[in-house]
């Protein structure tokens, strides 16, 4: 089957049993499901006039393949990137190439966590805070050589004094430009997180950084005066009403699409984990300004952003939180995503390979990337993935006789 023919998207009820949305419109018209002798064969169906819920969904799943099921592994990582203790290095960008080396950046801070209890003037409350930006380069995506800070926190007084983190590249006319969350001191609970932008004309800086973020929460929700809890809230506001994170920036169709995890004011466990949404702004220049689109949210599940172009659309893994975690989703508009396929325990933090055609495969650019791991609560390390599609359950020997 050619790939970009199973481009339809396997809804909601065609994936897992943790969507239970009743069936959508596209595979389910108020008469069911269309009923071909061709589809009773496929699927196994004992009787056609005596059709289970499971057997009914089964039939009204658009033509599909196993092109976007796919499980991951990971691998330690050689050099510079591999764990050293006492050193905190985690969420790594995209890996890009250039002068035939392969580039990441990502956030690196020193020392234990000190927690929201202990000095708030001295105190690393979280192994993100107090964090600079810093890349690695390598010639064969083991062995990196970390080669020294990108951007670093701002003047004290200034949004991003406190930490830069959680990075982003992208590639754009000959220039280089670096999205990542921002936090102003003191870094209290209800802290807002931003996003900044950097840019330069060589992978290796120097980096020009924005005055101003580039994206701040919706400022719309309203804390309980005299706590200090993030969770104590007269009104929780927008989706992104507290923090703007795991910026990704992406050029789609003329404009520069921002995607970002929002976390709300006042934040609930609902279905499926914490209540974790994601967002797009878009502008029509790399700098902004970020207009936040009026659909948004645009996924009610998800963590880290990990979006990819694919077949003229946008692709995104969506991991950790919310009923739809551990799927990959996508969209012929950057707007609208449905689900294609239920991925087993996807890496965390994804940074994917965009050295790759990611047109010749829906998940070429997830065959390898980075990631990372909580070798302890403290520290982090960077690792990398690598990801594959079972063709044949058993043995292919078996297969042939
Ligand atoms: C990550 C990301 C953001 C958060 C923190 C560091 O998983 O979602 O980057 O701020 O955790």
């Amino acid at each position: 089957m050619k790939l970009k023919k199973v481009i339809t998207p396997l809804l909601a009820t065609a994936c897992s049993s943790v969507l239970f949305t009743g069936c959508g419109t596209q595979t389910c018209p108020d008469n069911g499901p269309e009923v071909t002798d061709a589809k009773i064969y496929r699927y196994g169906i004992t009787n056609k006039d005596s059709l289970s819920a499971a057997s009914k969904r089964a039939l009204a799943w658009p033509e599909y393949g196993n092109e976007w099921f796919i499980h991951f592994e990971e691998q330690e990582l050689k050099g510079d990137l591999a764990y050293e203790e006492g050193v905190v290095r985690r969420d790594p960008s995209a890996v890009i190439q250039h002068n035939g080396k392969y580039y990441v950046w990502y956030s690196k801070s020193i020392g234990p966590t000190d927690g929201f209890d202990a000095d708030i003037e001295t105190a690393k409350v979280f192994p993100w805070d107090r964090c600079d930006i810093w890349y690695a380069t390598s010639e064969d995506g083991w062995t990196w050589k970390e080669e020294g800070p990108a951007v670093l926190r701002g003047e004290p007084g200034s949004y991003d004094d406190r930490s830069v983190f959680t990075v982003e590249i992208m590639e754009w006319d000959s220039m280089y430009y670096l999205c990542y969350q921002t936090v102003k001191s003191p870094y209290v609970e209800r802290v807002k997180n931003q996003v900044g932008l950097a840019w330069s004309n060589s992978p290796d800086g120097p980096w020009t950084k924005s005055e101003e973020p580039i994206l701040s929460p919706s400022n719309d929700g309203e804390w309980i005066e005299g706590k200090v809890s993030r969770f104590a809230v007269k009104n929780k506001g927008s989706f992104d009403s507290h923090k703007v994170h795991d910026p990704c920036i992406i050029p789609f169709k003329g404009k520069f699409y921002l995607y970002y995890k929002g976390e709300r004011m006042g934040e609930e466990m609902y279905f499926g984990g914490r209540e974790i949404r994601h967002g797009v702004a878009i502008a029509d220049n790399p700098k902004g300004p970020y207009i936040k689109s009026p659909f948004n949210p645009i996924s009610n599940s998800g963590h880290e952003v990990c979006i990819w172009k694919y077949n003229g659309g946008i692709a995104s893994l969506i991991t950790t939180d919310g009923p739809e975690k551990n799927t990959i989703q996508w969209s012929p508009d950057g707007i609208n995503f449905e689900i294609m396929s239920y991925i087993p325990t996807p890496p965390h933090a994804i940074g994917v390979n965009r050295t790759v055609d990611s047109e010749k495969d829906p998940t070429e650019v997830l065959r390898w990337g980075l990631t990372h791991e909580y070798v302890t609560s403290d520290y982090q390390c960077i690792r990398r993935f690598s990801s594959w599609r079972k063709e044949r359950h058993g043995n292919f020997a078996d297969f042939a006789k």
